[in-house]
Formats: structure tokens, C-alpha cells, sequence
């Protein structure tokens, strides 16, 4: 009996000591996931974010490859989860019970090759069915832009998609916005992240969650 009541006083205090945290102290946990169609580049963009360079090779992810890492954000220590998916059709349904609990998401086209730009509705719609939480903040990303002299999908369409995504999402606390990346070159490669990592902080503090 005695040492019940004492667990419960130790789990009292630990609350409390969390509740008084400041952003800077506490610890961040984002599962954020990558989608998009199969080859469009989302493995590379993770390995170039994590550091391990660009290949060549299209080894194609067989369900979702998984990885940890810890990077600041706007100078918060946050553990990113990220999920990156097999973009084949073929892995639908393994892809579903990685979605849920994401806090934001890396929606990612290859700017030379028009359908997966076009298929960016049904990952959203495959995200927004699994992920249990509402819509949660997206980040648009037009992959392979060292290849512009192949570009089937000019940045004005895609603008013109984002506008209509946050027209249809005016009424959510998320932020939805549009980088030009390259996995080869590692151009805009740090920013998406960071700037989803921002947006998801935003999200949270919006929801009380901060
Ligand atoms: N030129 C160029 N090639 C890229 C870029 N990003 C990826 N690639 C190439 O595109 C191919 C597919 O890349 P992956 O990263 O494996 O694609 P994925 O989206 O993970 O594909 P799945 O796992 O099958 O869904 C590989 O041959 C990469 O080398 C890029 O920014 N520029
Ligand atoms: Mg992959």
C-alpha cells in the first residue's frame, strides 16, 4: 500500500517537472512518413538528408524503410522517425499501418515525369484515410531538378495545386508549401525538412500541444 502511494507521488512530480519545461528542455518525437510514386526519388532524399550520400541505383524499397535521427529544429532537439514508402503500387497494402500517427508528411513528385505529379491527390488521399489524425502539415516536394532540361511539370501548375490544397484545408492549423529539391546535388534537401519540422512545431502549438 506504502509503495503504491509513493509511485504515485513519483509519477506526480515527473508530470509536473514536465509540464515546466520549457520547448528547449523537453523531447520531440516526429513520425513524419515520405510518399510518392515508385523511383520518384524518396529514399535518396532521406539517405542524402541523413547523410549517406546519392547512388545511382533505384534499389526499390521493399514495404518502407524505417529510420531514426536526431536534428534540431528552429534549435529544439527533435528525434525524427521517418518512414520512407515503397512508391509501387504493388505495396498498398503493407503501406497503410505506416501512416498512422504522422505528424506531417513529405509529398514528393519527380518534376520529369508528369504522373507522378498528377498521383499526388491519391497519396494524400491514402494518407488522410490511414493517418488518424486529421490533415497534418504537408510539404510539396518537386524532386530531380538537376534534370530541368526534362521537366514535364512547370511550377506554376504546382503552385496552382498547393492554392487549391490549402483553399480545401483553410479551416486546419496546417501549413502546406511548395520546395524544388534535388537528391543528386542535395539542393533544398536540409530545408524540406526543416521546413516540415517548423510547420509540424506550428501544428503543434495550434493544437495545445506544444
Ligand atoms: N538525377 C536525379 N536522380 C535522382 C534524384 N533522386 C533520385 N534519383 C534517382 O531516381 C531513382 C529512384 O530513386 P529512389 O530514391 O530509389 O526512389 P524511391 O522513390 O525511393 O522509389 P521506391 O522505393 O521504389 O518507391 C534512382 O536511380 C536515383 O538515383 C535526383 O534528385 N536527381
Ligand atoms: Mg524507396
Amino acid at each position: 500500500m506504502f509503495l503504491f502511494k509513493k509511485r504515485k507521488e513519483e509519477k506526480k512530480k515527473q508530470e509536473q517537472t514536465k509540464q515546466k519545461q520549457t520547448p528547449e528542455e523537453k523531447e520531440y518525437l516526429f513520425k513524419i512518413s515520405l510518399l510518392g510514386d515508385g523511383a520518384v526519388g524518396k529514399t535518396s532524399l532521406r539517405r542524402r538528408y541523413m547523410g549517406q550520400g546519392f547512388t545511382t541505383q533505384h534499389l526499390m524499397t521493399i514495404g518502407a524503410d524505417f529510420a531514426i535521427l536526431e536534428k534540431e529544429v528552429d534549435g529544439i532537439k527533435v528525434t525524427w522517425q521517418i518512414w520512407d514508402l515503397a512508391g509501387q503500387e504493388s505495396f498498398k497494402n503493407v503501406r497503410n499501418m505506416y501512416y498512422r500517427g504522422c505528424f506531417g508528411a513529405l509529398l514528393v513528385f519527380d518534376i520529369t515525369n508528369k504522373q507522378s505529379f498528377l498521383n499526388l491527390d491519391n497519396w494524400l488521399k491514402e494518407l488522410l484515410k490511414h493517418n488518424g489524425r486529421g490533415p497534418i502539415p504537408l510539404i510539396i516536394l518537386g524532386n530531380k531538378v538537376d534534370l530541368e532540361e526534362q521537366r514535364q511539370v512547370s511550377q506554376e501548375e504546382v503552385n496552382q495545386y498547393v492554392e487549391n490544397l490549402k483553399k480545401r484545408f483553410s479551416k486546419e492549423s496546417i501549413e502546406i508549401k511548395y520546395l524544388e529539391t534535388s537528391a543528386k546535388t542535395g539542393l533544398n534537401v536540409e530545408e524540406a525538412f526543416e521546413t516540415l519540422g517548423s510547420a509540424i512545431f506550428s501544428y503543434l502549438k495550434a493544437k495545445g500541444r506544444f
